[in-house]
């Protein structure tokens, strides 16, 4: 509740924010993708110089999310700032991520590349429910796969499979979707915004990439107005 709260009263003293919703089963790397965009978006004139020691050394320091974490990346956006809103992922938290829905402007859903089948399903299951939700019919979604630092990890085609990404996007789309979302993505509104990418959030390989292309959209998305019927 008092997260809730909080984020109604940033949302009013901050009005021209944009947030991006993290989400994913726990473990998958949220938090770790959150504070790499912090840390690779920072401003140069205003921070002090990052030694790969210092970057790993605060890695290392995150915890288990509990609740919500609010990251303000202004770099993300240059006429004005992106909020990313990490939130816990363990299943007694789910709940709480439809909390938000209406008052994000894009989706980051995270999975991660060295998960196991079973895994996979249930990820592909929370995905298909939230690509459903009446009120995120229209709203961006980048899928991240990541940890593609480690030996072994399944290639975007494996996750997009895994997922049954083009079949959900099918089944939600006003228009078909591409084939192969791991290297198209649906743009304009008519159909939906989707793409598949990979990461590594430990190291920050396409990470970058990755945040730019969903802040570009959510901010699109903000631009159109909220189109989304908020009915569920
Ligand atoms: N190898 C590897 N491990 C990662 C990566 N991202 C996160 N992890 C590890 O995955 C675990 C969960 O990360 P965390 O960010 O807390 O996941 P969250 O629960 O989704 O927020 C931690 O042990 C991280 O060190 C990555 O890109 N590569
Ligand atoms: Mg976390």
């Amino acid at each position: 509740m008092l997260h809730l709260l909080w984020s109604v009263y940033d949302s009013v003293v901050h009005t021209t924010d944009i947030h991006l919703l993290l989400v994913g089963r726990s473990g998958t790397g949220k938090s770790h993708l959150a504070e790499q965009t912090k840390l690779l978006f920072r401003d140069p004139s205003s921070a002090k110089p990052m030694t790969a020691d210092h970057v790993d050394h605060k890695m290392k320091q995150l915890r288990p999310t509990v609740g919500l974490n609010v990251i303000r990346v202004p770099a993300l956006r240059p006429d004005g700032s992106v909020v990313l809103w990490d939130v816990g992922g363990h299943a007694s938290l789910r709940n709480i991520w439809r909390s938000y829905f209406a008052s994000c402007a894009a989706i980051v859903f995270v999975v991660d590349s060295t998960a196991s089948k079973d895994e996979f399903e249930e990820d592909a299951l929370l995905l298909a429910a939230m690509m459903r939700a009446l009120s995120l019919r229209r709203t961006p979604f980048l899928i991240v796969s990541n940890k593609i630092d480690v030996e072994g990890h399944m290639s975007l085609r494996e996750v997009q499979d895994r997922l049954r990404l083009v079949d959900i996007a099918a089944s939600t789309a006003d228009l078909a979707p591409p084939q192969n979302i791991a290297s198209d993505s649906v743009s304009g509104f008519g159909g939906r915004v989707l793409r598949l990418m990979e990461v590594s959030a430990l190291r920050g390989d396409g990470v970058k990439e990755a945040m730019t292309w969903i802040a570009e959209q959510a901010v699109r998305f903000s631009q159109l107005g909220t189109l989304a019927d908020t009915s569920d």
